[in-house]
């Protein structure tokens, strides 16, 4: 992609709105634009990044066993009276009427519309157990929106719901959803710690939130520190075996919120172990039994001939939030540092000089043999001033640049730069392409966890 075709509004002053350095950076990088509280545009660098974290997200759903569909974001009131949940959820559900009179409103959530989906087919435990996920705009009219994605209004989120014929198979279920949510967050190169949480509006007994560790988190949450660092399941786990093992393994050291923080178990832990910190919750997962089943005759036939409701959970990923606890979680003081996997493009190509035609005729070829590998490339191809370029594409954050002018090709050489270590080297015009392709391969192999 050549960057006099791309659309790309960097600004260079820091918006007066933005406190935290993710929020910041994604509008200074032109990732995203406001349109009004906590309601945005994606542009197109920030739509890159989105997607490259959906993909993750859709191959892990997959590889646990759960099936994409894809339902609406406007719903007809009637599903929630059903549940109950149309008068319980609040002002921060968004009520429309259309114009015939019908009560509607734009999904917080997806509870009530997944189990009328699956209820008018699945009708005995012999069709069970289901995952169907989807990844869809939500609406939540939040009191104080804020830090840009991190606590938007209409955000996007990764919802999953699983339906079974008894608990002890909902548990499993739960436990799949909680292996591929370690594996998904790692991928994006983020350290995710499963805490006890509060269900909240959702509900259940059995919920987790995935926290990101980071200082502008919102949540406050309490943790042993043996859960850091801990090792993840690798491509080869068997999410069709037996999953207590890695849930005891993660569980059994104490990690909760404020809300279930609970000071006897917390006395427990040696003081030298005991850490209290603030993190960003980018995944929730909850079981929650018969709670929308029972209300909504969402019944199926047991085996012994019985008519039991569906044991049900939901497993929400925030998507869009997630570009915000990854910048937390990678940036200095010039932009985001992406990990490779979800960079938005792999290489920024920086041309010193357009006007030289040795220069820009390696800067093409070597753009040609990258892409031609699957690298993806920022040709940055203006005619702004160097230090102009270097700014932007510090600010655009990709985890490698390389740097072509007249005076390094002179001596048979370019530079390059990798964004999270700053660290500078010349390398040799000749093998350049090879050099680079290898570099990239190599990063996103580390991620792609073994
Ligand atoms: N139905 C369940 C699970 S599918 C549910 O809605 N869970 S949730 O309320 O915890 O939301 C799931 C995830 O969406 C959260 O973990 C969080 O990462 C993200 N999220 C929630 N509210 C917002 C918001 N206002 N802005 C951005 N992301 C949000």
């Amino acid at each position: 992609m050549r960057l006099s075709s791309f659309y790309l509004p960097t600004l260079k002053e820091n918006p007066v709105e933005a406190t935290i350095a993710s929020h910041r950076f994604m509008l200074r990088a032109g990732m995203i634009r406001q349109e009004a509280a906590g309601i945005y545009a994606w542009l197109p660098l920030g739509l890159r990044v989105l997607r490259k974290i959906e993909k993750i997200v859709r191959e892990e759903q997959e590889r646990a066993g759960a099936v994409e569909l894809l339902m609406p974001t406007i719903q007809p009131a009637d599903l929630w009276s059903e549940s109950g949940r149309f008068d319980a959820y609040g002002p921060e559900m968004l009520r429309i009427q259309d114009r015939g009179g019908r009560d509607m409103l734009y999904g917080p959530t997806n509870e009530e519309m997944i189990t009328d989906i699956v209820r008018a087919n699945v009708k005995s435990y012999k069709q069970l157990p289901k995952m169907l996920y989807h990844i869809q705009w939500k609406f939540r009219d939040e009191v104080r929106p804020r830090f840009g994605v991190m606590r938007g209004r209409e955000f996007l989120m990764k919802d999953t719901y699983s339906f079974d014929a008894s608990p002890e198979d909902a548990r499993k279920s739960y436990l799949k959803m909680f292996a591929a949510y370690l594996r998904t967050f790692r991928r994006m190169g983020l350290e995710t710690i499963p805490v006890k949480a509060d269900p909240g509006p959702i509900g259940g007994d059995l919920t987790h939130e995935f926290v990101v560790l980071a200082e502008n988190g919102e949540s406050d949450i309490y943790l042993h520190r043996g859960l850091i660092g801990k090792d993840i399941p690798g491509s080869d786990f068997d999410f069709q075996g037996n999953l207590e093992p890695i849930f005891s393994d993660w569980t059994s050291l104490y990690a909760a919120t404020d809300e279930m923080h609970d000071e006897a178990a917390w006395g427990e832990v040696p003081d030298e172990d005991k850490l209290s910190l603030r993190g960003i919750e980018v995944g929730h997962i909850f079981y929650f039994g018969t709670k929308y089943s029972e209300p909504m005759r969402a019944r199926v036939q047991t085996a012994e001939g019985k008519e039991v409701p569906m044991e049900m959970g939901s497993y929400g990923i925030g998507v869009s939030r997630l570009l915000g606890a990854l910048i937390e979680a990678h940036h200095d003081e010039d932009g985001p540092k992406w990990p490779a996997s979800v960079a938005p493009f792999h290489i920024g190509l920086v041309n010193l000089k357009v006007a030289d035609e040795e220069t820009s005729k390696v800067c093409a070829e070597l753009e040609a043999s990258l892409e031609a590998a699957g690298i993806e490339v920022l040709y940055e191809d203006t005619t702004d001033r160097a230090g102009e370029k270097f700014a932007r594409m510090d600010l655009c954050g990709l985890p490698f640049q390389i740097v072509v002018g007249p005076r390094g090709l002179k001596e048979g050489e370019l530079e390059l730069k990798i964004r999270k270590t700053g660290e500078k080297t010349s390398i040799p015009v000749d093998n350049a392409a090879t050099h680079i392709i290898k570099l990239v391969q190599e990063e996103l192999q580390l991620l792609a966890i073994a």
